[in-house]
């Protein structure tokens, strides 16, 4: 029924695994037959506190019980608050607020230029940024620009000029790029996310930072999907101990409640932008500043980033033991990780994805071969060790 409904109402951009949810509570789901399941794609790593989060559904249901939206053409008794509470917790001296992933990149990029123009003095309109090939940012136009996937593009243009495209995790490359005078930052996933997880050589992002440094240019981290504690530290940038100069953050920013984004920056970065030079009719808004708030404090207090180090090790060392013909390798930080599947006898991860499904645990390949496993940070041992034994069964089940 309900995929029918979708398949005659709805755009058809998605091709989902076929499976009707209907209720969701900590690493788990259900299907409209009560079934359980393990989640072990987490909204694309946006329910990082684990589903129907108590904390963070009682500040939503407060709130928007008492004031949901004043807009910014006027202040509220909630947004200041969040705004102190968010720049200290990542150790920062502004924020911009938005709503969506690429809302967030959308904003970074503008403020990159902004500075480049107002700052770094770049001749008008000459501002350039540095992405990597096999990005993933968002979807809007400007950001499919930096895109170099045909299926993300293709038949979407013109394009929106000033990208820069290198290869990731390859500093000679960022090196010689960075000797445009009219490069204004670079920006990266830490961990290359929808392109299939991919991990850069140790140092990268610190030696990248330390060339946009002695070149002017900004560094800017999107860690919309890695952030909020998903690799085993508050951010992705934290295991190589350099700060972004600017950082965007989105989906467990809300704990999968609600869009919520933002941007941080330091003041000579941040003020460039004015009054009535950018935003958003709902970013910021009261209820998305107190769910913040909530879905950061469920990160510290439940130490949820240390148990995604802890639990992202379990998983990748019980899954290395796992002898099939069908797993070429396991890779990831903390818990998002990716199993790379060798097509065998026919069988390939989607394959592979519908017999977990079977068994009781939902992933979904990122591409035609690398399968995605990034449950809920508030996963335990037990569950752990339940999971790689659902992805074990499932895979000798197709041998
Ligand atoms: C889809 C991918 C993941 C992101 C990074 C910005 C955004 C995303 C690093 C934009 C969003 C989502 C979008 C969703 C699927 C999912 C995804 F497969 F598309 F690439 F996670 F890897 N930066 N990623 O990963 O955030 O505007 O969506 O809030 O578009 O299918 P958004």
């Amino acid at each position: 029924m309900a995929m029918e409904l979708e398949d005659k109402y709805g755009a058809h951009n998605y091709h989902p695994l076929p499976v009707v949810l209907a209720k969701g509570q900590g690493v788990f789901m259900w299907d409209v037959e009560g079934k359980r399941y393990f989640d072990f794609l987490s909204a694309y790593s946006a329910v990082n506190q684990g589903h129907c989060h108590p904390k963070i559904t009682k500040a939503l249901i407060d709130q928007v019980q008492t004031l949901e939206l004043t807009s910014r053409a006027f202040y509220n008794n909630v947004l200041g608050v969040y705004e102190k509470f968010i720049t200290e917790y990542f150790g920062y001296q502004r924020v911009l607020p938005m709503n969506t992933g690429a809302e967030g990149d959308e904003t970074a990029l503008k403020l990159t230029r902004k500075w480049a123009y107002k700052v770094k003095g770049v001749p008008e309109n000459q501002a350039k940024i540095i992405c990597c090939e096999n990005n993933f940012h968002g979807r809007t136009i400007s950001v499919i620009s930096m895109s170099t996937d045909p299926q993300a593009r293709d038949d979407f243009g013109p394009f929106t000029p000033g990208f820069i495209t290198i290869p990731y995790n390859d500093l000679p490359a960022l090196e010689k790029a960075l000797q445009d005078p009219n490069v204004a930052g670079f920006l990266v996933e830490p961990i290359q996310g929808e392109a299939g997880v991919y991990v850069p050589q140790e140092g990268y992002l610190k030696k990248a930072y330390d060339l946009c440094k002695s070149n002017n240019v900004l560094f800017i981290a999107d860690e919309v999907q890695t952030g909020i504690a998903r690799t085993g530290k508050l951010l992705a940038c934290d295991w190589e101990g350099f700060k972004p100069d600017v950082l965007i953050l989105g989906k467990a920013l809300s704990g999968g409640v609600l869009p919520i984004s933002a941007v941080l920056a330091d003041d000579h970065i941040m003020l460039t932008i004015h009054p009535g030079e950018h935003g958003s009719t709902f970013g910021g808004n009261p209820v998305a500043a107190r769910v913040a708030i909530a879905a950061l404090e469920v990160i510290r207090d439940e130490k949820l980033a240390e148990n995604a180090q802890k639990m992202g090790e379990l998983f990748r060392s019980e899954v290395t033991k796992i002898n099939s013909p069908f797993i070429e390798l396991v890779r990831g930080k903390g818990l998002l990780n990716a199993i790379v599947i060798k097509p065998h006898n026919g069988k390939s991860a989607w394959d592979v994805c519908l017999k977990m499904r079977d068994n009781g645990l939902l992933a979904k390949p990122t591409h035609d071969h690398i399968i995605r496993f990034a449950p809920p940070l508030v996963i335990n041992e037990a569950q752990v060790r339940e999971a790689v034994a659902i992805i074990k069964e499932s895979i000798k089940e197709l041998e």
